[in-house]
């Protein structure tokens, strides 16, 4: 990525004042229990503070000591993309990112993982393919990657960086996008069948404020939520020199008044704004209730991808800097809480089917559209109420003899090969009339031929 250098403006400036202002203000109410480590302090309102680690750091004491004392959720830096867990088709390597995330759990701290799929850090193999070829192989690293980590990881960015900059709003060309504007769905379902539990983002950087890129990416996120396509959060990189954009704080919020979490994914913040700047990027997201949790893109000054600039919150000797206390501070100034995480499948039903007084069923048709590739498949089924709302669905699939099921969302099935009947689950049984959810299943052999039969129940 290229970063983009930000002036100082007088609205930025006077925007900081009173932001660090209001953060002295708050300080005098700090409990006279504040926390003394960023983790302690985000946990006081539900949140995690994390950090990128490198594989290659964690003989170093002090990187470790660091980690081990300051923060409750680790990113892998670089071990857990494509180019090093599949760096030959099909053979996968998980030592180094192995080594990051058992260091993690075992310290007691969570796993973001990053990230599935990207443009950058792709194996030279998966370069050199396109087409239906490397859209087969892109899904099945989604599929083997979170299968392989499935349980373990509390976030994975399953898609970065697929926005172009500038003011087209735009996706960016690249060899993953050419396979067909529907590859992030597609990699989206596909993570969500091969580990159910982890929260799935989307990732990008220069989307920290409102811009045509952000926006594009709100449009993304508004169309997955309203057709059923498994995401749950945002990640904004923060990549940022001085200050935040003046409307940082407004960007989460509308984010997450689409029904997802925000995470900021990448901070470091360069120039001589620093200690503030990192203040008022931990008030924004203290601000919203679903900013869940920040990671800053790394521990020492030393450690950061950005050589000379310093962007951290502890120098090159693993000393605090004036930028830690800023961030420290605000989180024990407390903010809004997180609300408790629940699975969007374990939302109750607004409209719970009853036996007593049974709708009348309405009829339904069910269509199926399926991504194959030579010994695996993603069908996605669009279920359609008729002329009358539906209270509950099934939907029954024939599959092809040798076809087996590996995974679904947003329904259950009643087994994995032969016949299966897919139910709705609690949150999607309710259709409007002429309206339509989806569902999905994954699986080893053919989809071909299946005509999908629907029913009201
Ligand atoms: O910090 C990462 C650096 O060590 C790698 O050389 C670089 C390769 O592209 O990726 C850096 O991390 C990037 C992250 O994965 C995605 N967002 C931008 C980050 C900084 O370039």
């Amino acid at each position: 990525m290229e970063l983009t250098s930000r002036s100082v403006s007088r609205a930025g400036f006077g925007a900081v004042a009173l932001a660090a202002a209001l953060g002295a203000t708050l300080l005098v109410s700090t409990p006279a229990s504040a926390a003394t480590t960023l983790g302690a302090a985000a946990a006081q309102t539900g949140r995690y503070f994390g950090a990128a680690v490198a594989a290659g750091r964690l003989n170093d004491s002090t990187y470790v000591n660091i980690l081990n004392r300051e923060f409750n959720s680790v990113t892998a830096e670089n071990e857990m993309k494509w180019d090093a867990t599949e760096p030959n088709r099909g053979q996968f390597n998980y030592t180094a990112g192995d080594r990051i995330l058992n260091q993690a759990l075992s310290n007691g701290k969570r796993v973001r993982g990053h990230a599935l799929l990207w443009h950058q850090q792709q194996p030279g193999w998966a370069q050199s393919l396109s087409g239906s070829a490397l859209r087969q192989a892109a899904l099945n690293h989604v599929t083997q990657v979170a299968t392989h980590y499935r349980g373990k990881i509390h976030s994975w960015d399953v898609v970065n960086e697929a926005f172009a900059d500038g003011g087209s709003g735009g996706r960016r060309d690249s060899n993953l996008q050419r396979t067909g504007n529907d590859w992030i769905e597609a990699a989206f379902r596909a993570a969500r069948a091969a580990d159910p539990a982890a929260k799935l983002c989307y990732n990008d950087y220069n989307t920290d404020g409102i811009n045509a890129k952000s926006t594009g990416i709100y449009t993304m996120v508004r169309d997955f939520k309203s057709r059923g396509v498994p995401i749950d959060c945002v990640g904004l990189q923060s990549h940022l020199t001085n200050n935040a954009p003046s409307d940082y704080q407004a960007n989460i919020k509308r984010f997450a008044d689409l029904g997802v979490d925000v995470q900021i994914t990448e901070l470091d913040i360069a120039g001589s704004n620093q200690a503030n700047a990192f203040g008022a990027v931990t008030r924004a997201c203290l601000a919203v209730p679903r900013c869940t949790g920040i990671t800053v893109w790394g521990i020492r000054d030393t450690d950061s991808w950005r050589g000379g600039e310093n962007p951290l919150l502890f120098d090159g000797s693993g000393n605090k800097k004036a930028a830690y206390t800023s961030v420290l501070n605000a989180l024990n100034a407390g903010g809004t809480t997180v609300p408790g995480e629940t699975p969007p499948t374990t939302t109750p039903p607004t409209t719970p089917p009853t036996t007593t007084n049974p709708p009348q069923p309405g009829g339904c048709t069910a269509s199926v559209s399926v991504n194959s590739w030579e010994g695996g498949f993603v069908a996605t089924v669009k279920v359609t109420a008729g002329s009358s709302a539906l209270n509950g669905w099934k939907v029954t699939t024939a599959l092809p003899s040798g076809t087996s099921v590996t995974g679904s969302w947003s329904a259950s099935g009643s087994g994995t090969s032969g016949t299966v009947d897919w139910t709705n689950v609690a949150y999607n049984g309710a259709v409007a009339a002429g309206q339509s959810t989806e569902f999905g299943f994954q699986g080893t052999g053919s989809a071909a031929g299946l005509s999908p039969a629907c029913a009201a129940s």
